[in-house]
């Protein structure tokens, strides 16, 4: 097999780590394979990544959505499969006051003498906390809640001799001290802190140094964080010492990894929070988070996404990223052979349990969605608590996870009287959101579009008659600048009437703020009181199309 040069070091140095009994026969490290970033598309931020065996476990920050922290499982690092969610009790997941972007942030994943630990904050409902599993497809534990050292970004590392270190940014006792990355060992049996948080590390110099995490590689301890924002100024920066305390030498090349400064001809922007793994064949890898800015500006309304990318390390001991380049959507490298799953299906028809892409807002009220009212059929029970709230909607939705593609849904709805209304949503927060619903005006029932910019803007923007009683097929066409509404009748429409376009702009993190991204949902609302008329979905189809 043809090699690249590349390939000769990162042998030669797996070798040599390999003569010391650390890593595997190196095979990986020789395969060519190809692959496309994001390899987690659509909001999924902050992902945090473990292997046991040949398994790769990978979770996500959520905020206010239930349930939380999405987990995904991979054989080749490339291809991931949602496994469902790590928090999926109220128990673990109280978002009553979750705010828009609040609730869970960053989570870490590991994995130590056969249980899981997961650790994230919950930032409007009880600070950090830790739950475990045997098996990562749950049930996973209640909170195990850290009294006793604040700040975000948790991170556990267990070092040879079974000591726990938690890792956090900021979290100085009493909230006093310098800025930058805190750290202290906890007995996780307990929660207890078994000595008070310290500070290790303040980082570079950049902005928000946060997002740490702990390894130990070659005998060293490593310690990578993100500086300058979750932004256009993201960035990767590490240190290493010879006890995990400290004291902490930066690489020299720090940055050592960031997209910040590249021209807007670069589609991968705000490269950074990132977890170190080496799979099971003795290459390493970087799994981060970066988001695709659309229509030549700083405009992306997907969220940030899970990427991946090779590292290889220097004759200095120092982590290089993709042999020094920026990260491309498509990437050929050398990596473990291909593990693909089994296509996502298009159309969700309700006949069978949701699938774990479905998402609610905040804890929802479980009697208020339900398949069992006509079998085959998703019914929505709206109530008093409408799109605008920062509240728990009855609102179900899932990501939008490509620049291009297609959410359709079948709506059986008879409006009883004007302010219930059910529809379908492209969804960033309850103040950035488009609606094409069915609704009642002047005793008719209308399908119309209404969009929302801000807490102090909101139009109907389209609307037409839909006299009588006969479901309505809703569509909402994403393309990467767009979205275009329209709707039809009978079970697969031949005329489409359309209800306009909206920008995709107004739904972006940099119009919207925030760190989550767009949604489709499928909603019901009574307005000020509770509907009287139920909401009945048929089927709802997620299309992906050609950008
Ligand atoms: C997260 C912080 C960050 O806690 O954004 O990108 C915050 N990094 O580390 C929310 O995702």
């Amino acid at each position: 097999m043809r090699r690249r040069r590349t390939a000769f070091s990162l042998v030669a140095v797996a070798v040599a780590w390999s003569a010391a009994g650390a890593v595997a026969p190196v095979r990986s490290a020789d395969r060519v394979v190809a692959y496309r970033n994001p390899v987690i598309p659509g909001f999924h931020p902050d992902p945090s990544v473990v292997r046991v065996g040949g398994d790769y476990y990978l979770v996500n920050s959520s905020f206010e959505f239930f349930p939380g922290v999405p987990l995904f499982h991979s054989r080749d690092l490339v291809h991931w499969r949602p496994l469902g969610h790590v928090l999926t009790r109220d128990s673990q997941l109280p978002l009553a006051k979750a705010r828009a972007s609040g609730g869970i942030f960053a989570p870490t994943i590991r994995h130590h003498d056969g249980t899981f630990y997961m650790i994230t904050t919950n930032v409007d409902g009880g600070g950090s906390f830790y739950v475990t599993a045997k098996d990562p497809a749950g049930p996973w534990s209640e909170p195990h809640w850290v009294r006793d050292q604040g700040g975000i970004d948790p991170s556990l590392f267990f070092d040879d001799d079974g000591t726990a270190y938690l890792t956090t940014n900021g979290g100085a006792p009493g909230g006093m001290g310098p800025r930058g990355i805190y750290q202290s060992t906890i007995d996780l049996a307990t929660g207890k802190l078994l000595t008070p948080p310290r500070h290790v590390w303040a980082g570079t110099g950049g902005r928000y140094p946060e997002g740490p995490h702990l390894y130990k590689i070659r005998g060293r301890y490593y310690l990578m964080i993100s500086e300058g924002g979750t932004e256009y100024g993201h960035m990767m920066t590490i240190a290493r010492a010879d006890s995990p305390w400290g004291p902490f030498e930066p690489c020299p090349r720090n940055p050592f990894f960031t997209h910040r400064d590249t021209e807007m001809d670069v589609p991968i922007q705000g490269t950074g929070h990132a977890d170190l793994v080496q799979d099971h064949e003795g290459s390493w890898w970087m799994v981060f988070l970066a988001f695709r800015p659309v229509g030549g500006g700083y405009w992306h309304h997907l969220g940030r996404e899970t990427y991946l990318a090779p590292v290889t390390w220097d004759a200095d001991g120092w982590p290089v990223v993709n042999e020094g380049k920026v990260v491309t959507r498509e990437m050929t490298v050398h990596g473990l052979p291909s593990a693909p799953w089994p296509e996502p299906h298009v159309r969700t028809d309700f006949v069978s349990p949701l699938g774990p892409e479905w998402t609610y807002l905040r804890n929802p009220n479980r009697t208020s969605y339900t398949l069992d009212e006509r079998p085959g059929w998703l019914t929505l029970r709206g109530d008093a608590t409408s799109l605008g709230a920062a509240a728990s909607p009855t609102w179900i939705g899932r990501r939008q996870e490509h620049l291009a593609c297609e959410a359709t849904t079948r709506l059986d709805f008879v409006p009883s009287r004007e302010g219930e209304e059910a529809g379908l949503a492209a969804y960033r927060s309850h103040e950035h959101r488009y609606e094409i619903a069915v609704g009642l005006v002047h005793g008719s029932r209308r399908v119309f579009v209404r969009q929302t910019v801000g807490p102090s803007l909101q139009a109907v923007t389209a609307s037409a008659p839909a006299e009588g009683r006969e479901p309505v097929v809703l569509r909402i066409e994403a393309a990467p600048g767009t979205y275009a509404f329209s709707f039809g009748l009978g079970d697969a429409p031949r005329v489409w009437t359309p209800l306009g376009t909206a920008p995709t702009r107004f739904l972006s993190t940099e119009v919207a703020s925030g760190f989550t991204g767009a949604f489709f949902a499928l909603y019901a609302t009574g307005g000020d009181r509770p509907a009287e008329s139920l909401a009945r979905f048929d089927w709802f189809e997620y299309e992906p199309r050609p950008e």
